[in-house]
């Protein structure tokens, strides 16, 4: 195993985090990083059951504490939490995981603003809030997070987005496909040798510090002692597309997410920065994942033209087989204005990067597919998404 360091800083200026930690996706303490919010000063279990009690809360339990397996949770009053958690008979671990804040604005007005979050889109606040003994699975979140300790101690084991072949995640179809069953605190080296290689790293969050955890970094956290926290995700950054973890998401996301959709992204950076990120993944000689990465894109240039032609945001995402994709693919592309030769080419290229998708799902795994024919396909459709992309801009 390789031990990282994670830093820990004084609260650094915004320019100093973004360029040495947000930008390069580098996971720092900031000490001191919550120091305007009135929630240090004030927040107990017992004063959120005072000043938001009758807020609905939505708890999940589990014996052992470990909250890896799906479970519905049970809706109750904060205030009934609150007794819950202080009752010495109850046996199994009670956890109130992502409950999203702005369901209680008494609480959200204490945990502003969030520090460091003004140069990116805020995408949702969550507050965390448990006995000590709850563990999160490790597993990793789209998106760039901020996390707050505002009551407690939290014990984060962190693993690098680069090493996700040593992770055994779950299948791509299991419908948690970034969740691990590795568990950090407990390595069994027979189940998941690989693991033995992952770049790794502990940190304790103590009351008033954050966590800036970069998007797609592995994290298991555990509570040492009753704990609350408030976490911020921030809408990811373009340049994170290419960590294996993104290209995972690609391969399961629906093919035609049309432009306002597509992480948000699509139009603040144009098809053509989208191009560049193909071009990164092949000089990192992920074959396989520029095919689907620039299908993918493909696949959004065609819902453009189909929304241009009058089609429904509803139409382009209902749930599809391939081959219905296909099928719909070929009917936009069959009613666009653009040349026999570049239809043909585009029919080519959704059926390779159509089978490229099955095959990633199939195995579960994108090292050791793509061969030298996937790369230059991969090439092809990203110049052809960049000449479109100057094409558009001459129309405006
Ligand atoms: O605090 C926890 O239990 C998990 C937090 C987490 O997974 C996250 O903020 O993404």
């Amino acid at each position: 195993m390789t031990k990282l360091e994670i830093p820990r800083i004084k609260k650094p200026s915004l320019e100093v985090f973004i360029d040495r930690y947000f930008e390069p996706s580098l996971p720092v303490v900031i000490e001191g990083g919550l120091d305007g919010w009135r929630a240090i000063s004030t927040w107990t279990p017992e004063h959120l059951a005072d000043v938001a009690g009758s807020r609905d809360v939505e708890v999940t339990t589990e014996t052992d504490g470990y909250f890896n397996k799906p479970r519905m949770p049970e809706t109750m009053s904060l205030r009934a939490y609150v007794a819950l958690l202080q009752n010495p008979n109850s046996s199994a671990i009670a956890y109130i995981k992502q409950q999203d804040i702005s369901v209680l604005p008494e609480l959200a007005a204490d945990v502003q603003p969030i520090p460091y979050a003004s140069n990116t889109s805020i995408r949702l606040t969550n507050l965390w809030f448990g006995p000590g003994g709850t563990k999160t699975p490790l597993h990793f979140d789209r998106y760039e997070n901020l996390f707050a300790q505002v009551y407690g101690k939290k014990s984060f084991e962190l693993v690098h987005p680069e090493d996700l072949d040593r992770t055994y995640l779950r299948a791509l179809d299991s419908g948690a496909p970034h969740i691990s069953d590795v568990r950090c605190d407990a390595v069994d080296l027979e189940k998941h040798p690989k693991f033995a290689g992952a770049r790794r790293a502990q940190v304790t969050l103590e009351k008033g510090e954050m966590l800036f955890l970069p998007a797609y970094w592995f994290h298991e956290v555990t509570s040492l002692e009753t704990s609350i926290s408030v976490n911020t995700w921030l809408q990811s950054k373009l340049s994170r597309f290419t960590t294996p973890g993104a290209l995972r998401e690609v391969a399961i996301a629906p093919f035609f997410l049309p432009p306002p959709i597509l992480f948000e992204q699509f139009e603040a950076h144009g098809l053509g920065a989208l191009a560049d990120h193909v071009e990164l993944l092949l000089r990192k000689e992920r074959k396989a994942g520029a095919l689907l990465f620039a299908g993918f894109f493909l696949g959004s240039f065609l819902a453009y033209l189909g929304m241009q032609k009058g089609l429904q945001i509803e139409e382009l995402l209902s749930p599809r087989t391939p081959e219905e994709d296909e099928a719909f693919a070929a009917s936009i592309v069959e009613s666009s204005p653009l040349e026999a030769g570049t239809k043909e080419s585009i029919r080519r290229w959704m059926d390779a990067s159509l089978a490229a998708r099955k095959k990633i799902v199939a195995t579960n795994d994108f090292s050791g597919i793509g061969s030298d024919e996937d790369g230059k396909l991969a090439l092809e459709i990203s110049n052809f998404i960049r000449s479109q992309t100057a094409a558009l801009g001459s129309e405006s």
